[in-house]
């Protein structure tokens, strides 16, 4: 059996719980209960605040968790990341008043910091990186509303968690700098036993399905026969697409899979190359 640590409630809950069901585990979760046992693998979970489960994992009390790469870099630094898990992104941000914008781009960051003071409630990570850059400033560590501290006369500047930027907008603070890309990670003790192992690889293993599923779309399309080459060059696929004769002669269907990342673009240089009846779909899983 597997103790896998997940926040209890938060931002990270709800993507948590959704991979674990899409790599098939199911379970019943009462709000009130702290743990639960998965009905069809050897996994249970224990239900915490995400400041805690870097400890846990550390003591062994979970065997694994998931939290993010900023809780986990304040609290457990050497801690073993088996998978980056790509959801909850983030950043770790050095941000000042708008009204010293123009102080700041007229020396450079790391001089203005100098003797200043910066709110945080990452102070580990914060000091890590006042040493690498040599810069003697004061870090005052408050545990929420970091963002109010410049407005009411605490500190210069604050380092905080920014996503959209919203909360920095509507404080009056400006992004100066970021110290820190994060996501949800997910770690494991580092004495877990033989069929631990065999377990946490059967996860991960799952997880890498089903993140480049995620990635990757299914697409088929109609083309002329004198065309499809210039298709195929365009769709790489697994291996490599399949073609499918229409009915209608001198026809065929090509069936492959595209990047997320890439798909207007080659939507486009499709269309150019005579494609037709373009569907694209999404996929579940794929095992490689
Ligand atoms: O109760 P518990 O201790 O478990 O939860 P928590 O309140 O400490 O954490 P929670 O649920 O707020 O966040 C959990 C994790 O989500 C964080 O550790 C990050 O890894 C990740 N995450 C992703 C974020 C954000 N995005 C985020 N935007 N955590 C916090 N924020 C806050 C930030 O602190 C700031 O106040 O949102 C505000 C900024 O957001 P924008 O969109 O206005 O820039
Ligand atoms: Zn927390």
């Amino acid at each position: 059996m597997l103790r896998l640590a997940i926040q209890k409630s938060g931002r990270l809950s709800e993507d948590s719980l959704q991979l674990i069901r899409e790599c098939g585990i199911s379970f019943n979760r009462s709000d009130n209960k702290l743990t639960s046992k998965a009905f069809n693998y050897p996994v249970e979970f224990l239900f915490l605040r995400d400041d805690d489960i870097p400890g846990y994992v550390a003591d062994g009390v979970a065997d694994i968790g998931i939290v993010g790469l900023n809780v986990l870099q304040e609290k457990s630094p050497n801690a073993d990341i088996a998978i980056r898990l790509g959801f909850s992104k983030c950043r770790l941000s050095l941000a000042a008043p708008k009204d010293k914008i123009a102080e700041i781009q007229s020396s450079s960051l790391q001089s203005w910091l100098n003797g200043k003071s910066i709110a945080t409630s990452y102070p580990n990570i914060l000091n890590t990186y006042l040493a690498a850059n040599q810069i003697k400033a004061s870090v005052h560590e408050i545990s929420g509303s970091v963002e109010i501290a410049p407005n009411i006369g605490l500190t210069d500047a604050i380092c905080d968690l920014v996503s959209s930027g919203s909360t920095l907008l509507s404080n009056g603070l400006v992004e100066v700098g970021s110290i820190l890309e994060s996501e949800a990670v997910l770690i494991s003790q580092p004495k877990l036993s033989v069929s631990q192992k065999d377990t946490l690889n059967e996860l991960i293993f799952r997880i890498k399905s089903v993140q480049r599923a995620q990635n990757t779309k299914y697409i088929m399309l109609n083309a002329p026969n004198a065309q499809i080459p210039n298709i195929i060059k365009l769709l790489p696929g697994v291996k490599s697409p399949s073609i499918v004769p229409l009915g209608q002669e001198g026809w065929s269907s090509v069936h492959s899979v595209i990047k997320e990342n890439t798909f207007w673009e080659i939507i486009q240089k499709l269309k150019e190359a005579g494609a037709e009846g373009i569907l694209v779909l999404p996929i579940e899983k794929i095992i490689e």
